[in-house]
């Protein structure tokens, strides 16, 4: 049973557009954004402001119920014969809002066996869910991890809000870190393909990236994805320049000797739909539903 399952996951991974470079041509991926909150503050991250012409992390023209987030999947796999991969990736954090993700794969579940779950999370509640996770048979989970160093990391985590306790500076750092690390290791050992999603910050953790990448190799993920910084406007962060694509490459070229490295990110919005380096979020807001059956 145990060769099965793995032969599962790589028949599921070849058709990942995310995991699978050459699936990304082919394969689409859409986003439910069922997770409004968050329980960490990245000061790069600002969920409020939402725009339809602006594509980053944390952005969606709707937030949807579990009951509208299968409404949406049934509409949207209808359309797109190469739906491959339904994930959760906020706008806030796919675990702090556990009992919606949960209960959307379920929904998700009871209609659809075929369909690869994804799941995106900065891993705070990790130790939390990681068994569920398992459970309701996701086998993709990506972490962001940007650093190792909790004197770096209290300048990248506003706040962290862990068991309705709030923690600032290293105190926050540190408790985020050892919480991803825990369930990161969790999670490979029992088989789940891991991605690690790093932001590359200049003048923050930029050099320290290369020792993340060889400390999650160590802990088995599957994949490193380095991104660059998208300046949000009303973040802590808005007035820093963009990372450019030569030095995330270039940086990509040093890490690529630990481990494979994802090039092909689009670094995509919470209600992204389609194959990756298209977007069709806006034709299938919910609010056009009537009109386009
Ligand atoms: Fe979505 Fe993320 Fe799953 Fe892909 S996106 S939850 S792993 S299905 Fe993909 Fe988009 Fe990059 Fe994410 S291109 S931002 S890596
Ligand atoms: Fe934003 Fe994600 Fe950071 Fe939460 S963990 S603040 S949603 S980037």
């Amino acid at each position: 049973p145990g060769t099965t399952k793995s032969q599962e996951i790589i028949e599921k991974t070849k058709k990942h557009p995310c995991y699978s470079a050459e699936a990304h041509h082919t394969y689409a991926r859409m986003h439910l954004p069922v997770a409004p909150q968050c329980n960490v503050q990245c000061n790069y991250c600002n969920r409020k402001f939402d725009c339809v012409n602006e594509s980053r992390p944390g952005v969606t023209s709707e937030v949807l119920t579990p009951d509208q987030a299968l409404d949406k999947f049934e509409w949207v796999k209808e359309k797109i014969d190469q739906l491959s991969v339904v994930g959760i990736a906020g706008p806030g954090d796919a675990l702090a809002e556990w009992k919606l993700t949960k209960q959307t794969f379920e929904n998700i579940k009871a209609v659809n066996s075929d369909v690869t779950f994804c799941l995106s999370t900065n891993g705070l509640l990790l130790p939390e869910y990681a068994e569920e996770i398992i459970q309701l048979g996701v086998q993709h989970v990506t972490v962001t991890v940007n650093t190792l160093d909790p004197e770096i990391g209290a300048k990248i985590y506003k706040f962290v809000v862990y068991k309705g306790i709030r923690y600032e500076g290293v105190e926050a750092a540190k408790l985020l870190l050892k919480n991803q690390l825990a369930g990161i290791e969790y999670l490979t050992k029992r088989g789940v393909l891991v991605k690690i999603n790093i932001v590359m910050i200049k003048g923050i953790n930029d050099h320290h990236i290369p020792a993340v990448v060889k400390k999650v190799k160590e802990l088995g993920v599957f994949v490193t994805n380095i991104m660059p910084l998208i300046p949000a406007p009303g973040s802590a962060f808005e007035h820093f320049s963009q990372t450019s694509m030569k030095e995330i490459n270039e940086l990509r070229n040093v890490c690529q000797l630990d481990i494979q490295q994802m090039r092909h990110c689009q670094q995509c919005r919470a209600d992204a739909i389609g194959l990756l380096n298209e977007d069709r979020s806006q034709e299938f807001r919910m609010c056009n539903r009537q009109t386009a059956e």
